[in-house]
Formats: structure tokens, C-alpha cells, sequence
């Protein structure tokens, strides 16, 4: 069991007279993975000051030199490849092949954004005075916060920090208490790099007290979160009060819509592994399904038999297709949302219970679960679960399709499922949604294409991609006057 401590200017530091968090594994909760510090406000401010102290020499740093410190960091991903993935899933509880599959992620992207230090480009703009050269410049913010979740503990950290330190930030990392080891190993694997001391740095605690004391540090310039709806848009009041740059992506209700004419097979291994893969725990799981009446019967059979087939338990077993909830606050919420969709009249197909047999009793399973004959009013049809349990909603027709799927708070992933093109570009057309998936599952996502949502879904610009260097970045405009007589013109 590893004693983890803050990481501040390039080094570990045990922070004064605070109490340690356990890291527990959601499978077996008899191992303690880690344990991390519930740090004070102060010790969040010994992290800014650090991250204030590096940022000069860090924005000099030109880019493409900030991107080699990336390819290092790449090459170091790849060789911890595996022991970053069995962090993952002892202390996550997704399965080992969800974890590789996260690792590659957070290496992809890490490649982009070293990439992207050579690519950090401007533009000229032909000014409407004579003689003059307009161009832009992209600029770094300065510190910044990054508040991170538990449920793609490597992915998330690393799709924030790369694009924030390429464009010349410098960063205070705030992780999930829930998964502070795999943070750790972010803060290892920079540190072998010869990160910069103050580049990157780590504290760990309880969002309410360093959170706070981060984005109320008057050296923070920016502050970029994925969580829960409830925090982010307190981040975001907060960050409008001080004047700082704010981007929060957070909850999902992300339906997949099934039309008569759906391949119905690969419509079922969609919903299966958009509803029920990594535990149904991250934003873009889909947890509706909005099936038209003459193929819902045929659907739901299909489905049925499919998660019946899953195994549920510890994702270090090969064996394993669903791994447990996190943590006893989720397996009751899930359980309590199940109990909600029973108690509003929504059919239990399959699924409901928690699993306590002697296979599953050390930890946090839930079985697969899958609600008939939901409606859009219902709680389980508008609320964000977070858990294996998928909704169908039934509907006449593509119009009525459409209206279910836009009717909930959030925007952001959807599936289709038609083989009329026609059809499938009027819903891509009208769906409210950021990422927009024909014939393929709600989930996943990809380093350089952006990542975000509409509608209560997501505040400030999209991540990943190009579109990153956006929040990343100040836009600077230069206007030169090269003979002087611009201001002898008309100006407006
Ligand atoms: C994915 O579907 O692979 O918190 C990415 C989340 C999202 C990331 C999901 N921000 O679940």
C-alpha cells in the first residue's frame, strides 16, 4: 500500500497534521490500494505558489520544446503501461481491458498535444488600414486547476494537462479522492520526464477545501473540471465572480435511438456496451434506449439474453465484463434509482439487485439492469444514474424518437440506429448533443477530435482536439504599422 503525499515543485511533501483518505478497491474491499492526504486550503496554496513560480520560465519555454517533455512522457506511458492499468482497475474497478483500453487513450493524447507544440499557430488577417500586418498569437493563461473524477482517472487528468502545459501553463492538479494512486503515478511518470519542478503539481483532498481554496487563489487563471453537474456549475458561478476562464463537462442522459429499419444485432452490442460497459460509470454511457414499437419486443429479447450473459465481478479476472460501482455512495445510488424506477411504474426486465453471493460480497456489485416500457417523465428516464442500468423507451416513430431524445437536461453523446441515410442525417439534424454517433455506441472518444456537450451538459469550450488549445490559450491580435500612415486614415 502506497502513502501517497501532495506533489508540489517537483516534490513529494507530507502535508502538516492532516488526515489520510483510504484508497479502497470497489472489488474487494479488504485491500487498501493507497491512501492519500485530505489536504488544508493552505497546503492547496503551497501548490499554486509553485505552479505561480514555474510559469514564467515555462511560458518562455518555446512550444515545440514544451511538446518534447510530452513525447517523453509518451515513451514513459508505454513502458508503465501495465502496471498504470492494474492501478486503474484495483482502484476504479473497471475491468483490465477497459484499463488498457484507458491507458492507450491517455498515450494518444499525449502524443497529440506533443504534436501540437509545433503546430501552435496564428493567423494574418489583412487590415483594413493600409500598411499594417495583422496576426495573431496564442497565448498561455497562466496557473491553472484542473479538478478531476474518479471514473477515467488517468484519461481525464492527462486530456487536460497535456494540452494545458503544450500550450504553456503551468497546473495544479486537483484528482478524485475515490482514485488518487493513478494520479500519483501521473506525477511519477512527469517527474522521471524532468518535468519542470512546478510544472505539474498534485494535491489531493476534498473538493470542498482545496477545490475552494484553488479557484479563490488570485494566481489562478483558469479551471478546468469533469464531474457532476451539482459542483461544476459552482465552479462555474465561482469562476465568473473572479473573472477566470471556466470549462465544466458534466452529466449525460445520452439516449441511442433504434428505428424499424436498425441492424437490431448491432443496435444490442451497442446498447450493451454503451449501457453496461465500465459499469454504465461515465458520462457518455448510454442509459436510454428509444426503440420504435414495431421492433422494441425484438430489442428487448435480444438484449435481454445478452446482459443475462454478463459476468459480473472483479475486473481482474479475464473472465469479468462488469465490474463493481466505485463505492458504497454509488452502489446506493444505483440501488436507490433502481428502487425509483419500480416504485414510477417502469418494467424490470432483468437485473435490480445488488450481488452478495460469496463471489461478490467484498464488494460493490450491482446486476445489469434493464427497465421496459419508461417513459420521458419518469425519474430514471431524466436523472444520471451513473450505474448498469438501462431505460427503453418506446415510441410510434422517428418524430416521437426525437422529441424523447431531446427531452432531458443534457446534450451530450447520442446514438442512431437506421440504415436510411436520409433518416439518420434529420435526427443527426435536430439531436441535441455533442457527439452525434450513427450506427456506432455512445461512448468512447478519440485524442484529436473534440469531446464535449450541449444543454446542461457542458459550460466553456470543447476538449481534446484542436479545440482544447482554444480554452488553453489566450488570443492575442498584433497590429503593426510598417510606414506609420495608418493613423492619418479613417479609423472607426
Ligand atoms: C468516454 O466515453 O470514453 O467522465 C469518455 C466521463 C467523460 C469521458 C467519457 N468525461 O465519463
Amino acid at each position: 500500500m502506497r502513502t501517497l503525499n501532495n506533489f508540489i515543485d517537483g516534490q513529494w511533501r507530507e502535508p502538516s497534521g492532516t488526515t489520510y483518505l483510504p484508497d479502497i478497491n470497489p472489488a474487494d474491499t479488504k485491500e487498501v490500494v493507497a491512501e492519500s492526504p485530505s489536504s488544508t486550503a493552505a497546503e492547496a496554496t503551497l501548490a499554486v505558489e509553485a505552479a505561480e513560480r514555474a510559469y514564467p520560465d515555462w511560458r518562455a519555454t518555446p512550444a515545440p520544446q514544451r511538446g518534447q517533455l510530452l513525447y517523453r512522457v509518451q515513451r514513459r506511458m508505454e513502458v508503465r503501461r501495465h502496471e498504470l492499468a492494474e492501478v486503474l482497475t484495483r482502484e476504479e474497478g473497471k475491468t483490465l481491458t477497459e484499463s488498457n483500453g484507458e491507458i492507450q487513450r491517455a498515450i494518444n493524447v499525449v502524443e497529440f498535444y506533443a504534436g501540437e507544440g509545433r503546430r501552435l499557430l496564428g493567423e494574418t488577417i489583412p487590415s483594413e488600414l493600409p500598411n499594417n500586418f495583422c496576426y495573431t498569437v496564442r497565448e498561455p493563461i497562466g496557473p491553472l486547476a484542473l479538478i478531476t473524477p474518479w471514473n477515467f482517472p488517468v484519461a481525464i487528468p492527462i486530456w487536460k494537462l497535456a494540452p494545458a502545459i503544450a500550450c504553456g501553463n503551468t497546473v495544479v492538479l486537483k484528482p478524485a479522492s475515490l482514485t488518487p494512486l493513478s494520479a500519483g503515478l501521473i506525477a511519477d511518470i512527469f517527474s522521471e520526464c524532468d518535468a519542470p519542478p512546478g510544472l505539474i503539481n498534485v494535491i489531493y483532498g476534498r473538493g470542498r477545501e482545496v477545490g475552494e481554496a484553488l479557484l479563490n487563489h488570485p494566481a489562478i487563471k483558469g479551471v478546468s473540471f469533469t464531474g457532476s453537474n451539482e459542483i461544476g456549475t459552482k465552479l462555474y458561478s465561482t469562476s465568473a465572480v473572479n473573472g477566470i476562464k471556466c470549462q465544466c463537462e458534466m452529466g449525460g442522459k445520452n439516449p441511442i435511438v433504434i428505428l424499424d429499419d436498425a441492424d437490431l444485432e448491432l443496435a444490442t452490442s451497442s446498447a450493451v456496451q454503451g449501457a453496461y460497459g465500465s459499469t454504465g460509470q461515465r458520462c457518455t454511457a448510454t442509459s436510454r434506449a428509444i426503440v420504435v414499437d414495431s421492433v422494441a419486443d425484438h430489442f428487448i429479447e435480444q438484449l435481454e439474453a445478452r446482459v443475462n450473459a454478463l459476468v459480473v465481478g472483479n475486473g481482474l479476472d479475464p473472465m469479468t465484463d462488469v465490474g463493481p460501482s466505485v463505492d458504497q455512495t454509488q452502489l446506493d445510488t444505483v440501488l436507490n434509482y433502481i428502487g425509483i424506477g419500480q416504485d414510477e411504474g417502469a418494467k424490470l426486465i432483468t437485473g435490480g439487485l445488488r450481488l452478495a453471493d460469496d463471489a461478490h460480497d467484498c464488494g460493490y456489485f450491482v446486476q445489469p439492469t434493464i427497465f421496459d416500457r419508461v417513459t420521458s417523465n419518469m425519474r430514471i428516464a431524466q436523472e444520471e444514474i451513473f450505474g448498469p442500468v438501462l431505460s427503453v423507451l418506446r415510441v410510434p416513430d422517428a418524430a416521437s424518437a426525437l422529441v424523447a431524445a431531446n427531452a432531458v437536461r443534457y446534450g451530450l453523446a447520442a446514438a442512431i440506429y437506421t440504415q436510411d441515410v436520409s433518416r439518420a442525417f434529420k435526427l443527426v439534424d435536430q439531436l441535441e448533443a455533442g457527439i452525434i454517433h450513427v450506427n456506432s455506441p455512445t461512448v468512447g472518444g478519440e485524442a484529436h477530435i473534440p469531446f464535449g456537450g450541449m444543454k446542461e451538459t457542458g459550460v466553456g469550450l470543447r476538449e481534446m482536439g484542436r479545440e482544447a488549445i482554444n480554452f488553453f490559450t489566450e488570443l492575442k491580435v498584433v497590429y503593426l504599422d510598417y510606414t506609420g500612415s495608418a493613423r492619418k486614415s479613417n479609423l472607426y
